[in-house]
């Protein structure tokens, strides 16, 4: 390939299966330059028939619940069934420290090494739904590589399960078996947006434990509205280590795929997250093509001393900067 590959070249690389062009793409795709972006755009546009057959998987839960171990034995299992996987890991932490990719690397070593594995970091942080949508433009791409199911981990703080939800079929939250109140310190609402829960380290004396906590989330379940209409969240026990419960949850998440296959669920899902991705896309660049408007900076410190010096109402000084960057309305 040459030092800038064409479109055409990328796409065939990316068709082909090609990992370092499809390295390249999801690069290009993640860039912030207005060429890349527009090359970007166009790759992806061209290989949209191609996308949109893998199963999409999020995996969330704590750091340290064991998400990337759980990746790498189950990865590790459905390369065994013949399936190709590909890995995007959003961790919000590692574009400061660096830290935890090369923990996940390291706990995803056998899977980063298989060649029907692709394991790739996605950038977190940035502007508004940055996140979901440069992980979609990889996940578009992995698809388009030919990966059959997709594995989105996200560490689980907040906000990032509800973008995770918006990127996938399928959510999994992962648990650990702790002394205590198995509810605590897990918000109501990522239980109640999960597909499928799993307690990991199901292994030595924590068997017993783990167990337990099945039981408490699958009570607790029993008061939530489900995920998914017609779909009873499954609470099942695995041990990423000891590499058990791994075909339990595949089963499950292929049974909760076939329920939105044959509901057209899954085609509802995909489409209503597509219309949000679109939507949250125009707010993005019509901020960024009011904030670059011509007066707009010298508009809102103007408002911002009138009303400090309460001459006009809140309300009346953001007329006046919506009139400045010339989007008044015409009455
Ligand atoms: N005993 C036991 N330890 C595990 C299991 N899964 C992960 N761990 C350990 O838990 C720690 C955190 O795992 P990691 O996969 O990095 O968690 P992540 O932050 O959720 O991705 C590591 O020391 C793992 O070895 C398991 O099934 N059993
Ligand atoms: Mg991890």
């Amino acid at each position: 390939m040459s030092e800038r590959a064409s479109v055409e070249e990328l796409k065939q690389g990316v068709v082909s299966g090609d990992r370092a062009a499809l390295s390249r793409a999801i690069t290009l795709a993640e860039s912030s330059r207005a060429d890349d972006q527009k090359q970007a755009q166009e790759l992806i546009a061209e290989l949209l028939p191609r996308t949109g057959g893998a199963r999409r998987v999020g995996l969330t839960g704590v750091p340290g619940a064991g998400k990337s171990t759980v990746i790498e034995s189950l990865g590790l299992w459905l390369i065994e069934q013949g399936l190709k996987v590909a890995v995007l890991v959003i961790d919000p932490s590692s574009t400061r420290t660096g830290g935890s990719i090369l923990g996940d690397k390291t706990r995803m070593q056998e899977l980063s090494m298989h060649e029907d594995a692709y394991i790739r970091p996605s950038p977190s942080g940035g502007v508004l739904g940055g996140v979901a949508r440069k992980t979609r433009e990889a996940m578009l791409l992995c698809e388009a590589a030919g990966f059959d199911v997709i594995i989105v981990e996200s560490v689980g703080v907040g906000q990032s399960e509800a973008e995770l939800a918006e990127l996938v079929d399928c959510l999994c939250l992962l648990l650990v078996p702790g002394a205590g109140d198995e509810l605590q310190g897990i918000k109501r609402g990522i239980v109640e947006m999960a597909d499928l829960i799993v307690v990991n380290k199901a292994d030595g004396d924590r068997i017993p434990l783990a167990k337990r906590a099945r039981g408490d989330y699958r009570h607790a379940l029993r008061m939530l509205p489900p995920s998914t209409e017609g779909w009873e969240t499954p609470v099942l026990i695995a041990s990423a280590t000891e590499r058990t419960g791994l075909a339990e949850i595949w089963e499950t998440i292929e049974s909760h795929r076939t329920l939105l296959e044959e509901t057209g669920l899954l085609e509802e899902r995909r489409l209503h997250q597509q219309q949000r991705w679109l939507s949250s896309m125009i707010e993005e660049a019509v901020l960024n093509a009011f904030q670059r408007k011509e007066g707009v900076d010298q508009a809102i410190a103007e408002a911002e001393r009138l009303v400090a010096e309460e001459e006009i109402t809140v309300p009346q000084a953001t007329q006046n900067v919506i009139k400045a960057a010339g989007l008044g309305d015409n009455s």
